[in-house]
């Protein structure tokens, strides 16, 4: 009996499952083990962790909740009503990169508005329990969404410059060509919400200044890379034809007029799959994979996959680990498949570990390492 109760004291400390229920997964790094970190999420979409280790962690209906020791926390008050509805509700959590001194957050989501949803980010204060000081800084403008098609990652550059994606709304894709609303762009705005000088259409009559670049479908996921400072960014594709980007100021990714996949129905949707004065991905996947949240790898723990960029899959249920040189991706390997989960979001943690958020009702914080 001393035994079992020691056993479970160790379990809550760690705040990860009994080894005896980790699952192990062969990969080009050796034996992974996956331990389950936190369960009982309903459809966790973003996860950020604290300095003291506890994790942040978003849930699609609007809860925003900690987790400590494999415990969540109840939801946290002062997070902005969200749309929840189809693919919209609380998205992405990031912690501000001066966050130890300010205890800043920005959080993006659907917002409640007539006819639907906008994509929309806001800034709030962690204190305790609640938000406090919370401030929307940026709502998108355009034809509202019914539900789908949001985007909603949220990248903080090295000068503290916000990068947002956003979506078409599904219905609008033409909308992504039109500098005159937020659909299917990518936003750059100052940790105030305004407009920083330095934005590509600033000044030109007719187009959002809010935009660095334009042309995306649906992109959910977004990281600044860690040496070149760059943003890159993958987007959804329609049936095939998800890329990642290198997501550069004032270009245009191209969709809908160039691609790689067709319509759902099986129609064609591109003129093409490269125009001049379009940018081409440097990597597409046909078929889709779905991917959602992305990571550079730094860490300690894998010495053979520091560099490469992790993409979460939600149809393809994996975790997929491409291999960088500099800015072209020279393979790919699939990671995970067998365990049967939808990958909505994947991060870093400060153990060197990768962590993982699973999209479902019974949805779980993942920690990969290597089997011991
Ligand atoms: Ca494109």
């Amino acid at each position: 009996m001393k035994f079992v109760l020691a056993a479970a004291a160790a379990v809550l400390a760690t705040g990860v499952a009994a080894p005896a229920t980790a699952q192990t997964f062969k990969s080009s790094a050796g034996e992974l083990a996956v331990e389950t970190v936190v369960g009982g999420l309903s459809h966790p979409w973003a996860f950020a962790f604290l300095p003291d280790g506890r994790l942040l962690i978003t849930e699609r209906s609007g809860r925003l909740r900690i987790a400590a020791d494999g415990k969540l926390s109840a939801p946290l008050a002062g997070v902005p009503r969200v749309l929840a509805r189809g693919q919209g509700g609380l998205h992405d959590v990031v912690l501000d990169r001066d966050f130890a001194q300010n205890q800043t957050i920005y959080l993006c989501y659907a917002e409640p508005v007539d006819g639907g949803g906008e994509t929309a980010m806001a800034r709030a204060r962690l204190s305790g329990d609640r938000l406090e000081d919370v401030r929307r800084i940026f709502r998108q403008e355009g034809p509202p969404s019914g539900g789908n098609h949001y985007g909603c990652r949220i990248a903080q550059a090295a000068d503290g410059n916000l990068f947002l994606t956003t979506g078409d709304h599904f219905t609008y894709r033409d909308e992504a060509q039109n500098l005159a609303n937020h659909l299917g762009k990518t936003i750059r705005v100052a940790p105030d919400g305004s407009v920083p000088r330095d934005n590509p259409f600033v000044g030109r009559a007719g187009a959002k200044p809010e935009i660095w670049s334009y042309g995306h479908r649906n992109s959910q996921g977004a990281a600044i890379h860690p040496q070149s400072g760059k943003l890159w960014m993958h987007e959804h594709g329609p049936r095939g034809g998800d890329e990642v980007n290198i997501d550069e100021t004032g270009k245009n990714y191209g969709w809908p007029v160039i691609g790689y996949g067709i319509d759902y129905s099986g129609a064609k949707i591109h003129e093409a799959t490269s125009k001049p004065g379009m940018e081409q991905p440097i990597k597409y996947w046909v078929p889709s994979i779905a991917p959602s949240g992305m990571a550079f790898y730094q860490g300690d723990l894998f010495q053979n996959w520091r560099g490469s960029l992790f993409v979460g899959a939600l149809a393809g249920q994996m975790l997929v680990r491409l291999q960088l040189d500099g800015e072209k991706v020279v393979s790919e390997e699939r990671l995970l498949q067998g365990l049967a989960e939808r990958i909505r979001d994947v991060r870093q943690g400060p153990d060197g570990a990768l962590y993982l958020a699973t999209d479902n009702s019974a949805g779980r914080i993942l920690r990969i390492a290597p089997a011991k």
